[in-house]
């Protein structure tokens, strides 16, 4: 038996409606400076090996992507070579949004970027010190306002 023309077309809605939902509602774009494996806001030697820790003693990066120096969508041992070259030899930099920038990756990969601390922005005006906002422990701290914020 089939159902009635007007419950397949509301049926229909539906699923385009959550569809749509599903859709609209974009996923925050982490931001990270690429090769700065150890989340400490420099792209240095220190990168390479947390990078050779994490692929040979089960280390933790909490932000893959950063790791994923060549940008190949892949954690191997091509990441922190190529970041030695980077560091050392004058290979190319790591690809978009580089050693010094704090951006989203650009290609889509099934790497994930957990927590980047040195690019976590905070409300416009005020410097976060550590924290998310409205943390018991950052009670007793003033936020930091720019110089156009002075009166
Ligand atoms: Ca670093
Ligand atoms: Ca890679």
């Amino acid at each position: 038996m089939k159902p009635p023309a007007s419950l397949a077309r509301m049926c229909a809605c539906l699923v385009l409606l959550f569809a749509g939902a599903a859709s609209a509602a974009p996923a925050a774009e982490a931001r990270f400076r690429r090769g700065d494996a150890n989340a400490d806001g420099q792209v240095d030697l220190g990168d390479a090996v947390q990078i050779l820790n994490y692929l040979f003693a089960s280390a933790a990066i909490s932000c893959v992507d950063a790791a994923d120096t060549n940008d190949d969508g892949q954690s191997d041992i091509g990441d922190p070579i190529g970041l030695l070259n980077y560091l050392f030899v004058q290979g190319s930099a790591p690809p978009a949004p580089g050693p010094s920038e704090c951006g989203a990756d650009p290609t889509d990969d099934r790497l994930t970027c957990e927590a980047y601390p040195p690019c976590a922005t905070g409300p416009p005006g005020v410097t976060r010190i550590d924290g998310p906002p409205g943390d018991p422990a950052d009670a007793h701290r003033r936020p930091i306002h720019g110089w156009g914020d002075r009166r």
